[in-house]
């Protein structure tokens, strides 16, 4: 193809249309989903863009179902999702973290056809904006057949490998919306000329270098003899490969991984007595992460098990999270094998 022509000109709107043709009975209401959680997304980079400008910094003066306080950026983003979704009659329900309970859209069974159930963080890490630091929102769609055996919707929870897309959008120097449907890793930037997503790193795939080491060591104490033994081998060890590798740890989740996914490397955020399963949620944020993280060739797991088996218990559980290189976290499983064998 010429370069320059109309072709190479793919936004996301096309890129779905395109991934869509792939599946000739398809009804496109899953791309209608994908189309709305982009329109979302450019709405919330738009409040993002003007942090500090019009009034979506601060608290908010309330606290989530997690007890953690909401900033005003996370009660905004969590409307606009849900405003988007709203009308789309294949989305039987939707999960965020600023709620508490799974929030049903479509009484489904007036609907005789497939629909979707989505998980969300509107807007994950958002005590960053007041200063100016990226943050994401991250994004996960299960199907919920409608000819099949299934629980009631209220607790429609399943493995990540049931997923059938995930993504994010990392707000940075550029709006970056990432996702995959289980055909590859696609990432668009966000062109405000034209307020369109234009796709710039088609097919990513995370080098197998572990360039970043992230993670949070002041729990280093509270960690277990199989996380300080992997954090030592990252930081200090004189083997090639871990010669060069660096600490990078943003503190914002989306940002941290998206960096990883392009530049190569570990985050990990580890159990400790304060946080015995964790602090990041499955569902709406390991899940989808490991989904894009195993599609780019990299690995996610708790230590004991890949993030993908987990069945979930709650929308809000957490799990132990270490997610990138897979030769890395293949090491980290290792250590964890041989502290529990004693
Ligand atoms: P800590 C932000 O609050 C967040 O949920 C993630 O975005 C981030 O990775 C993590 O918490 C940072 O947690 O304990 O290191 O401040």
């Amino acid at each position: 193809m010429a370069a320059g022509s109309w072709q190479d000109f793919d936004t996301l709107e096309s890129f779905i249309a395109r991934q869509q043709r792939l599946y000739p009975h398809s009804r496109g209401k899953f791309s209608d989903i994908l189309r709305r959680i982009g329109l979302g997304s450019k709405i919330i980079a738009s409040k993002v863009r003007m942090a500090g400008l019009v009034d979506v910094l601060g608290k908010q003066g309330t606290s989530n179902v997690q007890g953690e306080e909401q900033m005003k950026l996370d009660v905004i983003a969590n409307q606009i999702i849900k405003s988007v979704l709203g009308w789309v009659t294949s989305v039987a329900a939707i999960a965020s973290e600023e709620d508490e309970k799974i929030t049903i859209l479509h009484h489904y069974e007036e609907i005789k056809e497939d629909q979707y159930v989505v998980f969300y963080d509107p807007v994950d890490g958002s005590s960053n904006i007041d200063v100016n630091v990226s943050v994401g929102t991250i994004f996960s769609i299960y199907r919920y057949p409608y000819n099949q055996p299934r629980p009631p919707l209220e607790r429609y929870l399943l493995p990540g490998s049931q997923q059938v897309a995930a993504g994010y959008v990392v707000y940075g120097s550029s709006a970056m919306f990432v996702y995959t449907t289980g055909q590859g890793v696609h990432g668009f930037t966000l062109d405000p000329e034209i307020g369109e997503f234009v796709l710039s790193h088609e097919n990513i795939r995370t080098p197998d270098v572990c360039t970043y080491y992230s993670a949070n060591d002041t729990y280093y104490p509270q960690w277990s003899e199989a996380v300080r033994k992997f954090s030592d081998t990252l930081r200090f060890s004189d083997e090639p490969r871990y010669a060069k590798t660096t600490c990078r740890y943003v503190g914002s989740l989306v940002a941290d991984f998206h960096r990883n996914l392009l530049g190569g490397g570990v985050f990990m955020y580890p159990e400790n007595p304060s946080a015995p399963h964790g602090k990041l949620r499955l569902l709406y944020e390991c899940a989808p992460l490991a989904m894009i993280a195993e599609q780019a060739g990299g690995k996610a797991s708790t230590g004991r098990e890949r993030i993908l088996d987990v069945q979930p218990s709650d929308v809000h559980q957490r799990v132990p999270f270490f997610v990138g290189c897979r030769q890395d976290i293949e090491l980290y499983e290792q250590l964890v094998r041989q502290m529990d064998a004693g």
